[in-house]
């Protein structure tokens, strides 16, 4: 009877310990990939200009990318990968979404047309001057 109960002891132990070397080695990979994470990824912010669109026309608005030093990507390749109602739940519904002119450097303009009134996700990717490779991120549009 005091064997099998030592026995289990013993037993609940090895797992216990298991168990800590499991969340000590999660630890340090969820850390080592968030230090790599922060060494080769600048932090860019992409704004909507304006945020809210007439839905069921065409419309043309302005996206601005602010860079890690706060200030506006100028002389970027940017384009505009996909446009969805991802925000209201609909991500399988799509628009089209085209590059259009701007006379400001730091503004790059796409025109769409939102077809349903609601939030809308546009998926943008950015070759940035000095990126390696192109950085992703995502405008909200707001059809009325
Ligand atoms: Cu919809």
């Amino acid at each position: 009877m005091t064997i099998v109960q030592s026995k289990r002891i013993t037993m609940s132990r090895i797992l216990i310990q298991g168990a800590l070397v499991l969340v000590a080695l999660f630890g340090a990979i969820t850390t080592a990939a968030a230090g790599q994470d922060a060494a080769t990824k600048a932090v860019y912010h992409f704004t909507a200009q304006p945020m809210a669109v007439k839905a069921g026309a065409p419309a043309t608005f302005t996206v601005q990318i602010m860079g890690p030093d706060m200030r506006p990507v100028t002389g970027a390749k940017v384009s505009a990968t996909r446009v969805d109602m991802g925000p209201d739940g609909m991500a399988e519904m799509t628009g089209k979404i085209v590059p259009a002119g701007s006379a400001d450097p730091s503004r790059y303009a796409f025109s769409t047309t939102l077809s349903m009134p609601g939030r809308w996700a546009v998926t943008i990717e950015a070759q940035i001057p000095g990126e390696a490779a192109p950085v992703r991120g995502q405008v909200i549009l707001e059809a009325k």
